[in-house]
């Protein structure tokens, strides 16, 4: 009798329901893409096509990065090796360097180009347990640019075992052909651009830089209003470099979330309690800008806020790419615990792309999308740095690795 797909027994299960939701001892059916059972491994009522031995590791959710530039073309360590031999970032960018050495070079290559420069980067973040995974655009900033980039997401989507979930991100930086003209860019956003790659399928969120080097709270509210009328959910840069209001902002248009938010004020943290909007933690762009001022996660935890920690992987703040070091830093940066580290990984990150009733936590019905981990507790995902325990992931019910007996 073959009633399940696939069953894993003898490991410990960390559901993230409810705190780690700790199941000792147990085993976890998966029948059509989904997850069927869950209980102790001495109440397995049935039998399966594949059965797996977890040899006593422990089982979590697949992993989330919420919020990724990964799909770029080079790379920047030739102005982190000029800052740190003491040129000025304003010396740097007056040379053309900074974004837009990234947006040349994004426009300069091929879609084949783009994949084989993105990939090793997201091969990275898989073998660390990631399971879904949100990529931006934002280094095109003209239309056939931006959906190059994509369209080189949604590639990625369909030839690894990974969800990708793309975000439009015209309205990142000011584009040369644009300079002094913001309020027209922001025009060609709403009017051509971001409805032609939403018909195209391409566009699952709109995301803005609200900043004073970015764009301003109206005209996010442009960006958001247009993306409203497409049917689009939202989510917001906002509060990084200074407190704009932007997280009140895009909590008012019922976004999924707000990102970075070291300089978040009460008031915004109340608009977001209200709408339910995640906030989004990324430590590695703090600590690669040696930034001093923490977010309030006191405040967050007190409104309820559900926190999110993604890596914010990107070549010019943030060139991250592993999760789990993100998470490191979440807590040893900001002293999140352990737990709510891994919570801003999986459940957290599920809500922050709107995936919450699909994956992010071990449920009946949820998609089988596990990673398991060699390691004595989940603390231990927190905790090491530079350490690579997963020995195992499922993604949509099948087996990503190819061993379907781990070693021992
Ligand atoms: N905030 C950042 O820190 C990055 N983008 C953003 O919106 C900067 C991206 C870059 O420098 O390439
Ligand atoms: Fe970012």
């Amino acid at each position: 009798m073959h009633d399940w797909d696939l069953v894993l027994h003898n490991v410990h299960l960390a559901t993230m329901e409810d705190g780690y939701g700790e199941v000792p001892d147990a085993a976890i059916a998966v029948k059509d893409c989904r997850i069927a059972w869950i209980g102790s491994g001495a109440a397995l009522p049935a039998s399966s096509a594949v059965t797996i031995d977890g040899k006593g590791c422990w089982l979590t959710p697949g992993l989330i990065d919420c919020h990724t530039h990964i799909v770029h073309a080079g790379n920047r360590s030739d102005e982190f090796e000029a800052r740190l031999n003491g040129a000025s970032y304003e010396a740097i960018s007056r040379a053309g360097g900074g974004i837009m050495s990234t947006v040349r070079a994004t426009r300069a290559a091929s879609d084949a180009e783009l994949l084989r420069q993105s990939l090793p980067r997201v091969q990275a973040l898989l073998a660390e347990g990631v399971t879904t995974l949100e990529i931006k655009s934002g280094y095109g900033l003209d239309q056939p640019s931006e959906a190059k980039m994509l369209r080189v997401a949604r590639t990625i989507g369909a030839r690894l075992p990974v969800t990708v979930r793309t975000s439009f991100l015209g309205a990142h930086a000011l584009p040369p052909e644009y300079a002094g003209r913001a309020d027209d860019y922001i025009d060609a956003i709403c009017r051509q651009m971001l409805p032609a790659l939403a018909v195209d399928g391409l566009v699952d969120a709109v995301d803005a830089f609200c900043e004073r080097i970015g764009f301003t709270p109206a005209q996010t509210q442009q960006v958001f209003e247009a993306a409203q009328a497409l049917g689009l959910p939202v989510k917001l840069h906002a509060e990084q470099l200074s407190d704009q209001g932007g997280a009140a902002l895009v909590a008012r248009f019922g976004g999924l979330s707000a990102d970075h938010l070291e300089f978040l004020s009460q008031e915004g943290i109340e608009h977001m309690a209200r709408h339910g909007t995640v906030a989004v933690l990324l430590p590695g762009a703090y600590f690669f800008l040696r930034e001093t001022q923490a977010p309030p996660i006191a405040a967050l935890r007190a409104a309820g806020v559900p926190i999110a920690v993604s890596t914010d992987c990107n070549p010019g703040t943030s060139p991250l790419t592993s999760l789990l070091l993100a998470m490191n830093m979440a807590c040893t940066l900001w002293r999140l615990t352990p737990q709510e580290a891994l919570a801003g990984a999986t459940i957290h990150a599920a809500r922050a792309l709107g995936l919450q009733h699909e994956t992010g936590s071990l449920a009946v019905g949820k998609r089988a999308d596990f990673a398991l981990w060699r390691i004595a507790r989940p603390a231990d995902l927190s905790y090491a740095m530079g350490l690579n325990p997963c020995v195992g992931v499922v993604h949509g019910g099948a087996w990503r690795t190819p061993v379907v007996s781990l070693p021992d």
